[in-house]
């Protein structure tokens, strides 16, 4: 048994035996059903209700086939998935995965957490995400495209700017969002913000690119203020990844002080002992596609390194893992530990395994959870479906000052949460308390579902 309440045992066991063979999507719910301890004690008409019961089984789960004509004009047929999640606040919200790891326990462990976040930004989007095992590396711009209209052919029906709004993950940024969109538009011959991380000329919101790694530092830079008086500023810091999240962590954790010295990708990571150069990261993953270790190929003092998980080997006083689940167990935890870690804040989706989260935490290590760290990306996509709502845009400005204060408010609502339910600065604690409660409560509100 490892649950304090029989509920909370029998809805996860439940989980389990319906959902066999998905460890992600167990894990995923595992850390947010042990959060709700205290919950359960306090409001028993979370289980009179069923509450519990139903969040941990998807509203909808689509499988579908992907075929496309490859470039050799071979036939190519991959997995689609969307899971629409809940949409007990607003209408389903999340990213689209093009990875050859993309399975249904990947896409429900994302749809999963992805509720609680975007209940988080205060903002009304339901949980959703999908995606497909399809591999975008290697493949030329044609592939790409095809793939993207063979995927759409099939999801469009699904979707809607009312009903279930996708976006990016990894493997999907704004060439990919053009080409469904493209695709959506003719299917439908309407004109509407279904998809968000739009290209700017057709409805997409200044600072989206940006969002997510400018928000994690915004979170992050609150937490350190808040529970240590501190800041970026002076601070070593070991990024991982270097996709969309990762660029944008090194570019402002930069602004605000800190040397990043770190960045990898699945194959290895580089050290630069003087502070990333974005500019080089950037021509060589935003421009040429490439690999992380061309980097050190160009800057001078730089090293290259085989294995990506070696990155967590450099000393550093704060980790920002942006590349993907479980990129960080127990034994690299307590590395980062005997090395003086003072704060980690995830940038990627359930990046620490719950070893590692146990050890942070055990250590006095200031530890910011995924569902609340990294919402600065589906914040932004929510301001986005307001602009186009609005048939407006608003300054760069304007939305980086909104994103900024909305991670600030996450961070608050979750710190306090965590000090009302007993268990003060525990963040895992309080970010899935605080994203619960509004999805509970509006669920009550509306009746058996
Ligand atoms: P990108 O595709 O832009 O970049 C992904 C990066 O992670 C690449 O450097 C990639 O390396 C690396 N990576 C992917 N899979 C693995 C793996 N199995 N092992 C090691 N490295 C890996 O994706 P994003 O930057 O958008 O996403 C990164 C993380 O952030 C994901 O967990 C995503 O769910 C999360 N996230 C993204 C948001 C967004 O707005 N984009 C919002 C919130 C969270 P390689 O090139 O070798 O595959
Ligand atoms: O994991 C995530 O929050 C995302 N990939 C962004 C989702 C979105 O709808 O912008």
């Amino acid at each position: 048994m490892s649950f304090k309440s029989a509920y909370l045992q029998r809805v996860y066991e439940d989980v389990v035996k319906r959902n066999p063979a998905e460890p992600e999507f167990h894990q995923a719910v595992k850390e947010v059903l042990e959060s709700f301890e205290p919950v359960v004690a306090k409001y028993p008409e979370y289980e009179t209700n069923g509450i519990i019961d139903r969040i941990v089984e998807p509203e909808r789960f689509v499988q579908f086939r992907v075929a496309w004509v490859d470039d050799a004009g071979k036939i190519q047929v991959n997995r689609g998935f969307r899971v629409q999640f809940n949409s007990a606040i607003g209408p389903y919200k999340g990213g689209l995965r093009l990875h050859p790891s993309v399975c249904s326990s990947v896409i429900k462990f994302l749809g999963f957490e992805q509720c609680f976040k975007n209940s988080l930004t205060g903002l009304p989007m339901g949980g959703g995400k999908g995606g497909s095992d399809f591999d975008p590396k290697g493949k030329s711009d044609g592939e790409i495209m095809r793939f993207c209209q063979a995927f759409m052919t099939e999801l469009y029906r699904h979707i809607g700017p009312d009903t279930d709004v996708p976006a990016g993950d990894i493997g999907v940024g704004a060439r990919e969002i053009g080409y469904m969109f493209g695709q959506y538009k003719r299917i439908r011959n309407e004109y509407v913000g279904v998809l968000t991380g739009k290209g700017l000329t057709f409805g997409g919101s200044l600072v989206r690119t940006q969002a997510t790694g400018y928000g994690l530092c915004y979170f992050a830079d609150e937490m350190l203020k808040c529970m240590k008086n501190d800041s970026f500023k002076g601070k070593t810091v070991v990024i991982s990844g270097s996709g969309n999240v990762a660029i944008y962590a090194c570019q402002k954790a930069t602004e605000l002080g800190a040397k990043v010295v770190t960045m990898s990708d699945s194959n290895g990571y580089v050290y630069d002992p003087n502070g990333i150069n974005l500019d080089v990261v950037k021509q060589i993953k935003e421009v040429e596609r490439g690999r992380i270790k061309e980097y050190a190929q160009r800057v001078s003092g730089a090293e290259y390194f085989d294995g990506c998980g070696g990155v967590w080997s450099v000393k550093c006083d704060i980790a920002l893992p942006c590349a993907t689940q479980n990129e960080l167990n127990g034994e690299q935890a307590q590395t980062l530990i005997n090395n003086g870690v003072m704060a980690v804040a995830e940038g990627a989706n359930m990046p620490s395994t719950p070893e590692a989260i146990e050890l942070f935490q055990k250590n006095n290590v200031l530890f910011a959870p995924a569902k609340a760290s990294n919402a600065g990306g589906v914040a932004t996509s929510g301001l986005e479906m307001c602009q186009n709502s609005m048939r407006y845009s608003w300054t760069f400005e304007e939305v980086d000052a909104k994103l900024k204060d909305i991670m600030v408010n996450i961070f608050h609502n979750a710190y306090n949460a965590s000090k009302e339910f007993g268990d003060e600065g525990n963040l895992v604690m309080g970010a899935n308390i605080a994203g619960f409660m509004k999805i509970a409560e509006a669920m009550k509100a509306q009746g058996v579902f």
